[in-house]
């Protein structure tokens, strides 16, 4: 377990409890926090503090002490730009802030929407590697771009350490075709999370935070780094989930599905 206490931002969300139970049942000491109440027991050695990402001085003294804060809070699907803006990035800003004032490493869950709009590859097409063009595919796509450039920032000029999670789809399983693409187990997000913070260093790193899945839209990234290897995969679902398709062209063309159909007004 690390040594020094893990804060934990968005702690009652999805992942946020997922990491909270797992990651206390390593043995690690966890600050939670969320604007919503914990909705579960506090696991061993955890405490949790309500809080608005937009109360920096709230961060400041909830990071103190803190080796390491995992970034899981904020708007975590498509939303207008002026609900995105205060959490996504004011918030971000404070969680960095505070980074910076502890030396602490952060992990910023970023997402497959900052890169949404990159076309599916077919057949034996080359897929993306990390250092891609961002192409997010809505608002909230735009708010993780611009999340891992606040890392690059903050390594470049205070050498605060940063590890970035595209995450593609992180659910119990996969409930569609495109998740075999795009499936990143609990265990697995779990094993990265222990790796991006126990690595004795990751500099400014970005990964493509899926599981091992052959059909994966995703190719080359910093895993070595942290020596992250996905043990998963969602090959095993493909009769369930494999013809769960949307109809939709727009949808079913680029990576980020659902998501760049949104108020989309291009045209085909
Ligand atoms: P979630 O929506 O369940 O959890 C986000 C948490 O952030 C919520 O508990 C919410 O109350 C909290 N939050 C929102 N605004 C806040 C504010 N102003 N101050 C403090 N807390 C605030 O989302 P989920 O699925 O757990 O995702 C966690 C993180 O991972 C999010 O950043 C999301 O963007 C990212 N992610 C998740 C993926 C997935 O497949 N679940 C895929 C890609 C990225
Ligand atoms: C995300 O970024 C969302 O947080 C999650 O709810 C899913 O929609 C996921 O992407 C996805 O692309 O499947």
């Amino acid at each position: 377990a690390p040594t020094k206490p893990v804060l934990l931002t968005g702690a009652a969300g999805n992942l946020g409890r997922m990491l909270a139970r797992e990651l206390a049942g390593l043995g690690w000491t966890l600050r939670l926090t969320d604007i919503a109440p914990f909705p579960d027991p506090l696991p061993p050695r955890a405490a949790f503090t309500r809080m608005d990402l937009a109360d920096g001085v709230g961060l400041l003294r909830l990071a103190e002490g803190c080796g390491a804060i995992l970034h899981f809070g904020g708007i975590s699907v498509e939303q207008p730009f002026g609900t995105v803006l205060g959490p996504n990035v004011q918030g971000l800003y404070h969680v960095y802030e505070a980074a910076r004032r502890e030396k602490a490493r952060v992990i910023f869950a970023s997402s497959n929407h900052s890169i949404g709009f990159h076309e599916r590859p077919q057949g034996n097409e080359a897929k993306i590697d990390v250092d891609c063009a961002f192409r997010p595919d809505g608002y909230y796509g735009l708010s993780k771009a611009y999340g891992e450039l606040m890392g690059r920032l903050y390594w470049d000029k205070h050498g605060v350490e940063n590890v970035n999670f595209r995450i593609g789809s992180c659910f119990p399983e996969p409930t569609e075709a495109r998740m075999l693409s795009t499936w990143l187990s609990f265990a697995d997000l779990v094993r990265l999370t222990e790796c991006a913070v126990t690595a004795p260093r990751s500099g400014h790193c970005v990964i493509w935070a899926c599981s091992d899945n052959p059909a994966s839209f995703w190719g080359r990234d910093h895993r070595d780094r942290i020596g992250w290897q996905p043990q998963d995969s969602a090959e095993a679902y493909r009769a369930r989930v494999g013809q769960i398709t949307s109809g939709n062209p727009v949808i079913e063309r680029y990576q980020g599905g659902s998501y760049t159909a949104i108020d989309y007004t291009r045209g085909k």
